[in-house]
């Protein structure tokens, strides 16, 4: 026998941010991401008292807790009870956005509201929905992340009327996994940024701090799963390569006139994707690593160098596999492969072999 719970939601009224349409197509799919995983089922109702009453208000809205003018609190909403249980409310000082992402994505929130409608409490994975703070996220390709389908799951159960493949929930990358690849590893000001997936991890040697973000919260243009990323002092950019596009940040903001074609930087056509690139500070070169062999690039004089492309065991004898990653950090080149992570000391000499994990402790 199937077994569902059936919840009535009801759209007391509107933000003068976006259509009805838009608002009522936002509402729908926020609320439709649980019942997908779940035996939730929601019925609109169009008057009298729905379980979720959905609202939007301003300041003192009559609940005993008043919103906070622009930013801030964004919505709020109260657990599955009798009477307000169950509501969401959202700050109209707020700007909300459909489509062109100006503001705050009512899709986004209300998803995040109806998590706590539906009984959730904040989630400490910096993936998931209901992580206390609003990242912005691409919400066409948007997925309800494992932390959020486990979370209301042990709620509510998994959805008895699976009807054919889901797309797999996101798993949030951990740093303390023994079989964890990074995608990319470079400088940014001072600190290290471990790319992985739709994620990075954040070092700040000088205070000690590791923090994990999603890439879109702080960069909505640069995509996941990228290739490589190298920090360059000389233009005090970073670059971001996926396949044969580059994006440039500049600190945390997008440089414009991006992205640019990885021809920029002179390789030959063939190459269309690279693996792990690596600037050399003392002597301006960056050098692509593409296969088993590397390209270095003098960008001073914005040519390639003759010579290249050398075996990769060449110019760094000792490497073993394929360079996945790799960054220079007080003098030491740091190539990745797979789970480990050679050190490299003057002269190219490989010192040690450590887990590439080193710099992220567990
Ligand atoms: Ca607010
Ligand atoms: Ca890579
Ligand atoms: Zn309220
Ligand atoms: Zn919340």
């Amino acid at each position: 026998m199937l077994r569902f719970f059936f919840f009535f939601a009801r759209i007391e009224n509107y933000t003068p941010d976006m259509s009805v349409a838009e608002v009522d197509d936002s509402i729908k799919r926020a609320l439709q991401l649980w019942a997908d995983v779940t035996p939730l089922r929601f019925t609109r109702l169009y008057r009298g008292t729905a379980d979720i009453m959905i609202s939007f208000g301003v300041g003192d809205h009559q609940d005993g807790y008043p919103f906070d003018g622009p930013n801030g609190l964004l919505a709020h909403a109260f657990p599955p009870f009798e009477g307000i249980g169950g509501d969401a409310h959202f700050d109209d000082d707020e700007k909300f956005f459909y489509r062109s992402p100006q503001g705050y994505n009512l899709f986004l929130v209300a998803a995040h509201e109806f998590g706590h409608s539906l009984g959730l409490e904040h989630s400490r994975d910096p993936g998931a929905l209901m992580y206390p703070t609003y990242i912005h996220r691409d919400v066409d390709t948007f997925v309800l992340p494992k932390d959020d389908v486990d979370g209301i799951q042990s709620l509510y159960g998994p959805n008895p009327d699976e009807t054919g493949p889901r797309p797999t929930p996101p798993v949030t990358p951990n740093k303390c996994d023994p079989k964890l690849v990074l995608d990319a590893v470079t400088m940014l000001r001072g600190e290290i940024m471990f790319f992985k997936d739709s994620f990075f991890w954040r070092s700040s040697p000088h205070r000690g701090t590791v923090e994990q973000h999603l890439i879109t919260g702080f960069w909505p243009e640069i995509p996941g799963h990228i290739d490589a990323a190298f920090e360059s002092p000389l233009e005090d950019k970073v670059f971001i390569i996926k396949g044969e596009k580059v994006w440039a940040l500049y600190g945390y903001e997008m440089a414009q006139g991006y992205p640019k074609s990885l021809s920029m930087f002179r390789l030959p056509r063939k190459v269309q994707k690279v693996d792990a690139v690596l600037y050399d500070e003392t002597s301006y070169k960056i050098l692509f690593f593409v296969n088993k062999q590397i390209y270095s690039y003098n960008e001073e004089q914005r040519r390639l160098e003759k010579g290249y492309p050398k075996p990769v065991e060449v110019v760094f004898p000792g490497m073993k596999g394929k360079v996945t990653a790799a960054f220079q950090y007080q003098g030491f080149n740091y190539l990745f492969s797979g789970s480990k992570m050679f050190e490299f000391g003057a002269y190219n000499k490989l010192r040690r072999v450590l887990n590439n994990n080193y710099f992220l402790p567990c």
